[in-house]
């Protein structure tokens, strides 16, 4: 016979099996997850494939809601939104952002794909272990245009400028990128903090008020419309609309433009952060990324899911730049305290007619 102790041994390592084998299974890990989690991210970022793909897979349902700005993005977190568990905030964005303690450490156990992002992409200047982002996508900007109306075929910054598209150009809605684009035509960094140089960025703004027929960051629509011939805009946005109208082209200007990455991050406010890992692991997959890449028409960060992108996608030079274009590119960075200078100017050009 047995004793007591023995049988209370036998039923505690009954008990200690029966728990290692429920922890070690995805049982639990299903069980933790959320019901549903909200997304905060830019227009067309996330593939409907995706979405439904999580949705099927893990019971999940992915709510999405957009933005058009870094600048929008932050000032909803400071003014105290909660409820997203999923933001896209590019490199400068997520320099701020981790200043400003708005983003929770990503656990990085829950995210095994993390090797699938190719090493150029890891330990970027603006998070260097990568504890707070992951690099998703990335992108440039410059100018799309409609071949049959605008002639000869631009190369500059200048082309913006040019008053014979009087009424017919739109500038991207954006700070950063809408004086840094002016900086850049006149020859200086788009990073300048040097306040003769951003009032000269200024004054051309200014000046090319009564060209401009609207600022718009969300350009696919009003370039396939020809609401617009010429806009400032951002590379996928203008491969999707070169997409649907063969006549729209896109360029990177020869004085240079910024190159972004866009990355994902969970708001220190996330109340499913557990879930919002598991579905950024899922969007890490390969052949999940590869769907991203086809629908937003932005180069991936994600190196496994070449293989699984279209050919005729891959070697595209406006969605995956050639090495001659990407020397020219220039990183949008935190300013700090000169970002005073920027945000004046800006008042001002928009408040200039
Ligand atoms: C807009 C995507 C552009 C992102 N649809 C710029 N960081």
């Amino acid at each position: 016979m047995k004793s007591k102790s023995q049988n209370l041994f036998l039923f505690l390592s009954l008990l200690i099996f029966i728990f290692t084998l429920i922890t070690s299974t995805d049982v639990l890990a299903q069980k933790k997850l959320a019901k549903e989690i909200h997304v905060f991210t830019w227009t067309k970022y996330i593939s409907q494939a995706a979405i439904d793909g999580f949705n099927k897979e893990f019971g999940v349902k992915v709510i999405v809601d957009t933005y058009a700005s870094n600048e929008d993005l932050l000032a909803k977190l400071q003014a105290g939104a909660t409820g997203y568990d999923l933001i896209f905030p590019s490199d400068y964005m997520v320099a701020i952002m981790i200043k400003e303690n708005l983003l929770a450490n990503i656990d990085m156990k829950n995210i095994p794909n993390f090797k699938n992002i190719g090493k150029r992409f890891k330990g970027l200047y603006y998070d260097p272990k990568n504890e707070y982002s992951i690099p998703y996508v990335w992108g440039t900007a410059g100018i799309a245009y409609d071949s049959k109306k605008v002639s000869p075929p631009p190369d500059s910054w200048a082309a913006l400028w040019s008053a014979r598209y009087k009424g017919q150009v739109s500038m991207l809605n954006d700070m950063r990128e809408t004086i840094g684009a002016s900086l850049k035509m006149l020859g200086y960094s788009l990073n300048s903090t040097d306040s003769q140089q951003i009032k000269k960025a200024r004054d051309k703004l200014i000046e090319q008020r009564a060209l401009v027929k609207k600022y718009e960051s969300e350009t696919t629509d009003i370039l396939v419309a020809g609401e617009v011939a010429l806009a400032h805009a951002w590379s996928g946005d203008a491969m999707r609309a070169a997409r649907e109208k063969a006549s729209i082209r896109f360029v990177v200007p020869k004085e240079g433009a910024t190159i972004f990455t866009d990355n994902i991050c969970i708001p220190r406010t996330s109340r499913n952060k557990y879930t919002a890992e598991v579905f950024l692991n899922y969007l890490l997959r390969p052949e999940i990324s590869a769907t991203i890449v086809d629908s937003a028409l932005y180069p991936t960060c994600n190196e496994a899911s070449k293989k699984f992108v279209k050919k005729e996608i891959l070697s595209n030079p406006g969605v995956f730049p050639p090495e001659a274009v990407l020397n020219k590119l220039e990183w949008i960075k935190d300013m700090g305290e000169a970002i005073k200078l920027y945000d004046r100017a800006w008042t001002e050009i928009k408040s200039s007619r």
